[in-house]
């Protein structure tokens, strides 16, 4: 006879983001079915002894790039992401997290959104996915009679409800138009609104991008000394092309903008305090204004661009990201109170996965730069590229923009949040779980323990002072990456049993799951942004009161 339930996690301190208690947690069908002080082990066909460890909702990477060709370099210079949905998620679920969203791109030369996604979904399709996965559209073409005819479609059929859009990158930058265009339609569909804040127009100008002005008065202007023109372009330059006030100035110009058509908004991989602080003062006043940061902002600074062999090395692209982390670790202090107190309301990996030692990934940066090529011998294809690249220090505009980090987002926030006491553990499960669930229409199905509602993803880590300790090295991890900023670093704890819908897929360093796994997941909308946006609404002031009328 058919016992009452499938699976019994007995013995562990399960954690919502609202409670921590010493509650058994019984699966049927894939779903939560029962918590309670104690449910009989014979009650289920198996069970998992906790051994007094936390329990915990499954891990919500709301941010992650897959199988994406990411046309960030100037004139559309292209990096390949080297995971795809299979690699990305199967790193993914060694790290604890059952969910990921990740993004579908538009090239500005495709007009049809529903055609991106469509072919987004066909790679998805054949490599299996080893998660529960869904999809953010990056819109880089905001043609308006397209969007109101297809943001509709993504809704309503295929469930999308978010969007990503940039204020940098040449062949991806929206001017203010073209933002309050698609904020526009975006609200109309309450589909929430993700912003890229960096002012592209700083950065090409300090980068040395833009021509002198054409003005008459040309002769009596000093020209400015850009880094090109002071030869200052090894990949370290990329942060010094990128101080924080670039950040912080396109953070307080997204906020104008969707204060004044009234479209709350959320900025992705937040990485400053000055534009943490912009964000909290908007929330203050009440504008629902949310925001993300990620691992690599806690952790790494400009220093760390210095890492390898010699601050001119070209190694050092393996840590460039966008934007980048702080130039020193005040930074990360802020953003560690902004975790605190509510300024972030996710914590995301941005697992953006270029290879190294990849003609499509970080060797970009030499193999599109003429002087860098100048006297190559090498043919240049992924056999050479190592020869190639050795020795040059390259340019780094041309460098793809970002890190991995999908298998070490939770564990990271873990191991240096939880444990050592900078944030709780609720705290934590609302951060990496339940409020991603909620902010992108997961909830209560992700993100929650509900009895009957919520499906049976769950991480369970190890008791204390159980694992061994050890430093990080690349081999441990799963994508397909061949490298990881957090070399070297300490771990007490990771992942012990990663189990999703019921399947056990991770267990104490073993693989169990498949790409077959994996189920799409049509999204409502958000549960969070919906809120009413009350406080400022009459604000003439500030807001188009007329706009809605
Ligand atoms: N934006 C991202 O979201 N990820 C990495 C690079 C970028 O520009
Ligand atoms: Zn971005
Ligand atoms: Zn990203």
């Amino acid at each position: 006879m058919s016992k009452q339930f499938d699976l019994v996690i007995k013995n562990g301190v399960v954690v919502t983001s609202g409670d921590v208690g010493p509650l058994d947690i019984a699966i049927k069908d894939g779903k939560i079915a029962h918590l309670a002080a104690s449910i009989p082990e014979d009650a289920a066909e198996r069970a998992i002894d906790a051994e007094g460890a936390y329990v915990m909702p499954g891990g919500v990477d709301a941010h992650v790039h897959l199988a994406q060709d990411f046309t960030s370099g100037p004139g559309g210079v292209t990096g390949k992401c080297a995971d795809d949905f299979m690699t990305g998620s199967r790193s993914a679920i060694c790290g604890g997290t059952t969910t990921i969203i990740a993004f579908a791109q538009q090239n500005r030369w495709e007009e049809s959104l529903l055609d991106v996604v469509t072919a987004y979904d066909r790679g998805a399709s054949e490599t299996g996915c080893f998660s529960d996965y869904a999809y953010h559209i990056i819109i880089t073409r905001p043609d308006v009679e397209m969007l109101k005819r297809e943001l509709p479609v993504l809704v309503n059929e295929w469930g999308i409800t978010s969007c990503k859009l940039f204020m940098t990158y040449t062949a991806m930058q929206l001017r203010d138009n073209e933002l309050l265009d698609v904020m526009y339609e975006a609200r109309k569909l309450a589909v929430t609104t993700m912003i890229h804040a960096e002012n592209g127009d700083l950065i090409a100008w300090l980068t040395g991008e833009c021509g002198p002005p054409k003005s008459i008065h040309l002769e009596l202007i000093h020209t400015a000394e850009k880094l090109e023109e002071k030869g200052l372009i090894e990949p370290r330059y990329h942060a010094e092309s990128r101080p924080p006030i670039v950040e912080m100035e396109a953070t307080h110009r997204a906020i104008v903008l969707a204060e004044m058509i009234q479209n709350p908004i959320l900025f992705v991989h937040v990485g400053s305090a000055s534009a943490a602080a912009v964000i909290r003062k908007s929330q203050t006043r009440g504008f629902p204004v949310y925001a993300e940061t990620c691992p690599q902002y806690l952790h790494l600074t400009w220093e760390d661009l210095k890492r390898f062999h010699s601050p001119q090395c070209f190694e050092n692209s393996k840590m460039i990201c966008s934007p980048p982390p702080g130039p020193d670790d005040s930074d990360q202090e802020a953003l560690w109170t902004g975790l605190r107190n509510g300024t972030f309301t996710i914590f995301s990996s941005d697992h953006c996965p270029f290879r190294y030692d990849d003609i499509r990934g970080k060797a970009l940066g030499v193999l599109q730069h003429a002087p860098s090529m100048e006297g190559s011998t090498c043919p240049i294809d992924q056999d050479h590229v190592h020869d190639i690249v050795h020795g040059k220090t390259g340019h780094f505009k041309y460098i793809p923009n970002g890190c991995p980090g999908i298998e070490t987002r939770m564990p990271l926030l873990f191991n240096y949040g939880v444990m050592e006491g900078r944030i709780t553990p609720e705290r934590y499960v609302e951060l990496t779980s339940t409020a991603p669930a909620k902010l992108y229409g997961l909830y209560p199905k992700k993100g929650a323990l509900m009895p009957g509602l919520s499906d049976a993803d769950l991480v369970i880590w190890y008791p204390d002072g159980r694992m061994t300790p050890f430093s990080l090295t690349n081999d441990r991890l799963h994508h397909n990456v061949d490298y990881t900023p957090y070399e070297g670093m300490s771990f007490t704890n990771w992942p012990r049993y990663t189990i999703l819908r019921g399947k056990v897929v991770w267990a104490e360093g073993q693989l169990l799951g498949t790409p077959q796994d994996g189920e799409y997941l049509k999204r409502k909308t958000s549960q969070l942004t919906t809120a009413a946006v009350r406080s400022i609404a009459d604000d003439k002031r500030r807001v188009a009161t007329w706009l809605y009328k």
